[in-house]
């Protein structure tokens, strides 16, 4: 078990994942990749029937290290989930209808390094070549729209896109694993904080994808169960017309390459008060709406 009201160390969090697929029937893991400094990224699987290869709903968390609200809401995601299979009926028949897969921390060295050195480091922990400057926004690193427009090829910013797309171990893993399971990833949503957005394609331009209606309606869905829970207060849409354009983004590829249609970034509490150093006392109201959003748009695709 864990604490589920406070947030934990990249170690804790392996060792919760570890203990809950020695204990719990539903629970498999599976070590994904490694991390550039060589941590295990784990991806945690909850089915009720594996070899039925249902459709999967699929989150990545905490690509960003410091957007820790991400990792506590997968892990109150997975606590429900398995807590709830056989006694909550929605619960219940949302297991029996999909697969659940998540991958709680997909940038490990730069969350731990944001627990032991600088609270709001972002990027992974790569050597830059000839940088003094460390890391690379692994939310960057992948292949569409490359190198464009909201990204940089400054090692030292906040935004360097890497030296290729999949250029770090952590980006190539999430590319792995979304391809591995291609054809069953019914939606693939990234987590991300702050600003209380939820997100589709594109984000490496402001044109609309073809499938956008049916994205808004389904997105849609979601944020109204998420303000319904508590009240707040989320807006949606393409990330280049609701947020700013960013490029070589992780959702970008999931929908035109992998084929994933509903493919979403959200952005989770608050739109800046605290922004990334999100109170402990908020990480359960957070997790509860945002798992309100999530049951509804499942229901709702
Ligand atoms: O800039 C980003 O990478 C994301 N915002 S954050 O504050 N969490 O860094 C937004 C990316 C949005 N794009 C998509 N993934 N669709
Ligand atoms: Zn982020």
């Amino acid at each position: 078990a864990i604490d589920v009201e406070n947030y934990h160390t990249y170690e804790e969090v392996m060792a919760y994942l570890a203990d809950l697929a020695n204990t719990n029937p539903l629970v498999t893991t599976m070590v994904a990749g490694a991390s550039v400094e060589g941590r295990d990224i784990v991806q945690a699987t909850i089915s009720s029937d594996l070899a039925a290869n249902k459709p999967i709903a699929w989150f990545d968390c905490n690509i960003h290290a410091r957007e820790w609200i991400t990792a506590a809401t997968c892990i109150w995601i997975i606590d429900t989930i398995t807590t709830g299979y056989g006694s909550d009926p929605e619960i219940t028949a949302l297991v029996d209808q999909y697969d659940w897969k998540f991958v709680p921390i997909a940038n490990p060295d730069g969350y731990a390094f944001s627990w032991t050195n600088d609270r709001l480091w972002r990027k992974n922990r790569a050597v830059n070549p000839g940088s003094i400057c460390m890391g690379v926004d692994l939310n960057r690193n992948f292949p569409v729209g490359f190198g464009g427009t909201g990204s940089s090829n400054g090692p030292c910013s906040e935004t360097f896109h890497g030296a290729a797309a999949f250029s770090e171990p952590e980006s190539n893993t999430l590319k792995n694993l979304i391809a591995a399971d291609q054809g069953r990833v019914k939606t693939a949503i990234s987590m991300h904080s702050y600003s209380q957005l939820w997100l589709s394609s594109y984000s490496y331009t402001s044109a609309l994808p073809s499938d956008y209606t049916t994205m808004l309606r389904a997105m849609r869905a979601g944020v109204d169960a998420i303000t319904a829970t508590y009240g707040t207060v989320y807006n949606y849409g393409s990330t280049g017309t609701v947020l700013y354009i960013a490029s070589g983004v992780s959702t970008d590829h999931y929908y035109v390459n992998e084929g994933v249609l509903h493919s979403y970034t959200i952005e989770l509490r608050d739109t800046g008060l605290y922004g990334f150093e999100l109170p402990p006392r908020l990480i359960v109201p957070t997790a509860t709406e945002t798992w309100n959003g999530i049951k509804a748009f499942m229901n709702a695709i």
